[in-house]
C-alpha cells in the first residue's frame, strides 16, 4: 500500500525513527567539532540499535519554546548531516521549518522533510516541492511558544483528521504529490493529557486518510502526566504507547531510545505471526 516512498524501507510494517537533537554548541571551535561529532555517534548508534530512520533537529519545538535564529539552525544540523550520510545509508529526516535547511539538506542526501509548522513558513511550501522529497504534516496550533494556550476541542479526533485533510491538499496544490506526503497528529502540539489520550486510543481513525502515519511520543509530559516519572524515565511509558499507535497502523515511531521498542515489536509481530498460523491450522 506505501510501496517505493523511501528506498529501501517498507512503509508496510513499522518502523522506527531515532531522535537525534543536535544541541546548542559552546562558542569554542573545538564545541562545535564536539557537538557535530557526538551528534553523528549517537545517529549510528541508534541505528545499530534498529532505527531505519534517524530525526536531525537543530531547533527546539518543546512547548514555551522560542525559535532559533536560521543561520545558526543550517549550522548545527547541516555539518551532521553530511558526516552522518558519508558514514550511513539511513533514513535521514530533518525536522525544520526552515526553507533554507530543507534545501540545503536536500542537496546533501536528506530522505525526510520533517516540519511541526508544516510548511507554513514563508517559502517553505515552494522549497519542500522544489526539493522532490517525501514531507511529513503534523497537527499543531500557532507556534511552539503560545500552542498551550490554544487547547480547545470539540472532538479531537475529528478536527485533527480534517485538518490533516486540508493541510494535504494545500500541499497537493503546491505541486507535492499525494504518495509523497506522511501524516502526524501531532502528540503534545496544542493538546492536554486528555486530548492526547484520546488521539491515541483513536488513532486508527486516521488511517482512512490513506497515508502513512508518522507518532512521536517519547518523553513527551503526556508520559510524565500518566506515570509521575521526569523525562529521562519516561521511556518504558513510550514504548508502550508507540506499541498502541503501531497496533492501530502507525508506520514511523519517533522515539529517543530505540532498543526496546524494536523488542516490543518483535514480540507482536511474532505474535501476529502465530494468530495467522493458528488460522491457518483452524481451517
Ligand atoms: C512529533 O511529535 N515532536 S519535537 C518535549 C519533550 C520531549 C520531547 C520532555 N518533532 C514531533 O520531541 N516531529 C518533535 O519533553 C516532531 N512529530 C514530528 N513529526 C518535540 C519533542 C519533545 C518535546
Amino acid at each position: 500500500m506505501f510501496a517505493d516512498i523511501f528506498p529501501q524501507v517498507d512503509l508496510n510494517q513499522p518502523q522506527i525513527m531515532g531522535i537525534v537533537n543536535v544541541t546548542p554548541d559552546s562558542f569554542s571551535d573545538g564545541g562545535r567539532y564536539t557537538t557535530v561529532d557526538l551528534a553523528i555517534k549517537q545517529a549510528l548508534a541508534l541505528e545499530k540499535e534498529g532505527a531505519t530512520f534517524i530525526d536531525l533537529g537543530g531547533e527546539s519545538t518543546r512547548p514555551g519554546a522560542e525559535g532559533v535564529a536560521e543561520q545558526e539552525e543550517l549550522d548545527r544540523v547541516l555539518p551532521v548531516l553530511e558526516g552522518l550520510r558519508k558514514e550511513s545509508a539511513v533514513m535521514i529526516s530533518i525536522d525544520t521549518s526552515s526553507p533554507k535547511l530543507m534545501q540545503e539538506a536536500a542537496k546533501l542526501g536528506a530522505n525526510l522533510l520533517n516540519d511541526v509548522r508544516s510548511f507554513t513558513r514563508e517559502g517553505a511550501l515552494e522549497a519542500a516541492q522544489t526539493t522532490g522529497l517525501p514531507v511529513c504534516i503534523m497537527h499543531m496550533r500557532g507556534e511552539p511558544s503560545s500552542m498551550q494556550q490554544q487547547t480547545t476541542y470539540a472532538d479531537v479526533v475529528t478536527e485533527v483528521k480534517d485538518w490533516l485533510a486540508k493541510r494535504m491538499q494545500v500541499c497537493i496544490a503546491a505541486g507535492i504529490a499525494e504518495d509523497k506526503i506522511l501524516l502526524d497528529p501531532g502528540f503534545g502540539f496544542a493538546k492536554l493529557l486528555p486530548h492526547n489520550l484520546t488521539l491515541l486510543a483513536n488513532l486508527n481513525k486516521l488511517t482512512s486518510l490513506n497515508r502513512p502515519l508518522l507518532v512521536g511520543m517519547s518523553r513527551k509530559r503526556m508520559l510524565g502526566e500518566i506515570t509521575g516519572k521526569p523525562a529521562l524515565e519516561r521511556d518504558a511509558a513510550g514504548i508502550a504507547a508507540h506499541l498502541l499507535a503501531a497496533q492501530q497502523g502507525a508506520k514511523i515511531l519517533r522515539v529517543h531510545s530505540v532498543a526496546g521498542l524494536k523488542d516490543a515489536l518483535q514480540v507482536w509481530q511474532a505474535t501476529a505471526q502465530a494468530l495467522n498460523l493458528t488460522k491457518t491450522q483452524d481451517k
